[in-house]
Parts: C-alpha cells; sequence; structure tokens
C-alpha cells in the first residue's frame, strides 16, 4: 500500500551565523518531519508562496496538511491594529496557511493545526486572539515555557464528545506550551474542543471533523514516552488522508 502525502506547510527562516547572512531558508523544525513518517506518512515540506495559482498546485500533491507554528497572525485579520507586545507578522504568511486551509476543508482531506496552526484556524473561521499573554485580563498561568520542548508544564483538559477527545483516546493530561499568543474568542463556526486550567481555549475543530488544532506542540512530545498519545494527532491526519 502506498503511504500517504502530507503537506507540512512550512516558513522561513534567515540565515545569522552562517556562510551567507541574511539568506532566506525554507524550512520547518524536523519534528513534524519525524512525527509524519513514525506514523506511517510520507512527509513533504511546502514552501510559502505568495502565488495563489502556485498555492493551489501545492495543496493538490497532498492528502493531509499539517499547518506548522511560528509567526503570530496578523490582527487585521481579526479587526484589530498591531499592540505593543506582538511579535513579529507576516500577512503573506497567513495568506498562504489559510488558502492551504480553505482548499483542504473544501477537499476534505485532515488538518492538523500547531500552536500558530491552531490560531490561523481560529482567525480563518472568523475568531479572535489576544496579540500578548499580557492583553488577557483574567488570571493566566505560564504559556512560554522557554526550553526542554518534551516536557509538559501545563493541564489540559479536552471536552467529551469532540473528535480530539476521540482522537488523543484521552481527556485530561499535561501539555507542553510555547505560546504567546491566545485564542480569545473561539470562531462561532468552530467548536472548542480544549481548555487549560486558566480557561484559555487550546483545542479547536470544525464540525465536520476534518480539521483539528491544538495550542501545543504534540510533536515535540510524541517521542515522550508519558505523551506518547500525542502521535494520535498524526494518525488522525495519515489514516484519514485521501
Ligand atoms: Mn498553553
Amino acid at each position: 500500500m502506498t503511504k500517504p502525502v502530507i503537506g507540512i506547510a512550512g516558513s522561513v527562516i534567515i540565515d545569522s551565523g552562517g556562510m551567507f547572512p541574511g539568506y532566506r531558508r525554507s524550512y520547518v523544525n524536523e519534528d513534524y518531519v519525524d512525527s509524519v513518517v513514525q506514523n506511517g506518512g510520507i512527509p513533504y515540506i511546502i514552501p510559502v508562496i505568495e502565488d495563489d495559482d502556485v498555492i493551489k498546485g501545492q495543496l493538490e500533491h497532498v492528502q493531509g496538511l499539517i499547518l506548522s507554528g511560528g509567526h503570530d497572525v496578523d490582527p487585521h485579520l481579526y479587526g484589530e491594529e498591531l499592540l505593543p507586545k506582538i511579535g513579529e507578522t507576516w500577512p503573506a504568511r497567513d495568506h498562504f496557511d489559510m488558502l492551504l486551509l480553505k482548499l483542504a476543508e473544501e477537499k476534505g482531506i485532515p488538518v492538523l493545526g500547531v500552536c500558530r496552526g491552531a490560531q490561523i484556524i481560529n482567525v480563518a473561521h472568523g475568531g479572535s486572539l489576544y496579540q500578548d499573554i499580557s492583553y488577557r485580563k483574567e488570571l493566566t498561568y505560564k504559556h512560554e515555557q522557554g526550553n526542554t520542548p518534551t516536557l509538559p508544564t501545563h493541564g489540559m483538559k479536552v471536552k467529551k464528545g469532540t473528535k480530539l477527545a476521540k482522537v488523543l483516546g484521552k481527556t485530561d493530561f499535561m501539555v507542553n506550551s510555547f505560546h504567546h499568543q491566545l485564542i480569545k474568542k473561539v470562531a462561532p463556526d468552530l467548536i472548542e474542543s480544549a481548555v487549560a486550567p486558566d480557561g484559555v481555549p487550546e483545542g479547536v475543530e470544525n464540525k465536520a471533523g476534518t480539521v483539528i488544532g491544538v495550542q501545543w506542540h504534540p510533536e515535540m512530545l510524541h517521542r515522550n514516552p508519558d505523551t506518547a498519545f500525542m502521535n494520535n494527532l498524526f494518525k488522525f491526519v495519515i489514516n484519514n488522508a485521501k
């Protein structure tokens, strides 16, 4: 049986200490690549492109899609100006990710959004974000844990009856956390599937059950035996690929 091709939407890293300072390089973190291989898929990195026809062509070659982490989402997409504590934005990448998502949803191919990927799913569907943790008035726990990507640092409750609960087979566990932006308002046509102990929404999914977004990093947790069930998120994309 041929394994399904899973596209991992990429980013750009700028060479700082290498041979070509300032050079732009298309990339994804290898954890995403490993997660796809380990769970039976064929990973393809999809470089960020600004040409819609090329983006459409990119999506035609994959049977499942992963939206990876990175840049802050442009607040203009949810009706706000940039506040002082926002990080780096890249509107062209937002457009790229959102077009891939739209096309994937139209085709009904499975999508996993990780961190920024979950945030872009929420914003694409009409939800909003806090531009930085400090803008949330309620008590908010630490969501930028620093190093040790495999270490879970805060709790997570998955809502029973959601696609996420079915996929993970668990509803109460610990996750890692590397985000300074938070989901504020969950999009009206999405389901809030997971919530952190401080009430921050950390999981969203579409009603069709083809799109799952999580604000933590399952690709960093999948090799930790305590959180090996995070592999199920990649199996969701790979086993439903079409
Ligand atoms: Mn978190």
